[in-house]
């Protein structure tokens, strides 16, 4: 690739940021929590000097603070398709296959992030990204309808559309192109007061199921929130109100740990938005919100299937009344999770890094097989630290979107998950999240034994 390219972990550092400068614009309470969010981290880690440590050796310090993941919900193929490409030019790929049919929402999902160590170090933006399934919609005229409303926007500008064509042929954008780039692309995802159908449509297709007009009546694809990264999130929901935010009633996800495991969550109620309709009537539409995260390690299929396992043993529970009950019920149901990092790797549950420790010298067979690992580690020659899970939980998103959807909650789709069109209407395969965190843990693995071998 030719050197006088930026490259796709700058374009995608940069358009992160102007992402959130776009968003804090838009809505004020975001830019409140990223100064809670930033004074509970710096809290977190003065009090806690190992996790500052843990932090520091994978690299991930330095990201915390720019940390974000957003989501955007689109309506047709052509929508998902261009914007794969468009995310492309970012270094972002799409990483796992969501369904939330079952849970009531009528979309499906992947995440466009980077996958690499080096880029995710620099910048691990993701973006949760929903396609509507218009065949889910029963009237088959309403259904029609909304096709044909969505056919006629263009969500991405044609200077924007022009310059993803360039990136592909060239293999790289110039910083002209690049900040061209960034501020065309960041169009597709602004918030737009104005509808593109009349309200009585706009009614129909909100009533058919909220989602849907958010989704049909509007320019494009608006970035519905823009989650920072905290180090203690019971903290955070703690101090929420003490800032004029009201969270929603329960963190989801696993309870609070020792040892955090993949990923806890809370947001808050959307904004309630003035809309103009087409035909000039005024409305409300409330589509934005706000979260907060807290990330943990990656599992192993074994690890998911335990913690998928005592997920739905708690859900079967009563309804808890409070966030306390309800992360009490939690850690009682998830006492049956081990704790500890040496636990959580000698039971291959969780995903880890391994680091080479400078100057020790030891006898190595050719063949370094898991008890080998163990021994190195017992002698100091080997370290490890927990890899962060960069993805999302279906159980927990689907929480996400009905808190912020409102009171009218409807019961599960009959349909099925059905990846094979996600993925045609993508125009490309999702990556199996699982096999990547198996992938690097084993990258490390060998270049740490490599640099014990002296090589
Ligand atoms: C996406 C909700 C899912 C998460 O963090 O799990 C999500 C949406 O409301 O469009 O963002
Ligand atoms: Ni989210």
């Amino acid at each position: 690739m030719c050197s006088d390219y930026v490259s796709s972990d700058d374009i995608r550092d940069q358009f992160s940021k102007a992402m959130s400068a776009m968003y804090q614009q838009e809505v004020p309470q975001y830019g409140t929590l990223l100064s809670l969010v930033e004074v509970v981290n710096d809290d977190a880690l003065s009090q806690d000097p190992a996790l500052a440590d843990a932090l520091a050796a994978t690299g991930e310090l330095s990201r915390i603070n720019v940390e974000r993941h957003g989501a955007i919900r689109v309506g047709l193929p052509e929508e998902l398709s261009l914007l794969r490409r468009m995310f492309a030019v970012m270094g972002m790929v799409p990483v796992g296959y969501y369904d939330l049919a079952a849970a009531g929402v009528p979309v499906h999902s992947t995440a466009f992030r980077p996958v690499d160590d080096e880029a995710l170090k620099r910048n691990p933006f993701r973006v949760f990204t929903s396609l509507l399934r218009l065949e889910l919609i029963e009237n088959a005229a309403l259904r029609e309808q909304a096709r044909e409303i969505l056919q006629r926007r263009e969500i991405v500008t044609p200077q924007a559309v022009a310059l993803i064509e360039r990136c592909e042929q060239q293999g790289g954008l110039s910083t002209n192109d690049a900040d061209a780039f960034v501020e065309a692309a960041l169009t597709t995802f602004r918030w737009h007061h104005d509808a593109t159908v009349d309200v009585e449509t706009y009614h129909r297709l909100h009533k058919e199921h909220r989602l849907i007009a958010d989704v049909v009546c509007f320019h494009g694809p608006h970035i519905n929130h823009l989650t920072p990264r905290t180090l203690d999130i019971d903290e955070v929901q703690r101090r929420m109100p003490d800032v004029g935010i009201n969270p929603k009633a329960v963190i989801e996800g696993p309870p609070r740990r020792v040892c955090p495991i993949l990923l806890r969550q809370t947001s808050f109620k959307a904004l309630e938005e003035t809309i103009t309709f087409a035909d000039n009537a005024q409305g409300h539409h409330t589509a934005r919100f706000g979260e907060i995260e807290q990330r943990g390690v990656a599992l192993t299929h074994k690890g998911r299937e335990l913690y998928d396992h005592l997920l739905a043993e708690s859900r079967s529970l009563p309804v808890a009344p409070d966030n306390a009950t309800h992360q009490a019920q939690l850690a009682e149901v998830f006492q049956a999770f081990p704790d500890d990092d040496a636990t959580l790797r000698r039971e291959a549950l969780a995903f880890f890094h391994y680091y080479a420790v400078p100057g020790k010298q030891v006898a190595l067979p050719d063949n370094v097989d898991a008890a080998g690992v163990e021994v190195l580690i017992e002698q100091g020659a080997l370290v490890c630290q927990p890899m962060i899970y960069e993805d999302f939980l279906p159980v927990s998103a689907a929480g996400i979107f009905q808190s912020n959807l409102g009171e009218h909650q409807r019961d599960e789709y009959s349909s099925h998950a059905n990846q094979a069109q996600f993925e045609q209407h993508l125009g490309a395969a999702v990556i199996d999240e699982i096999a990547l965190y198996a992938q690097r843990q084993q990258a490390s693995l060998e270049q740490a034994l490599a640099v014990l071998r002296g090589r």
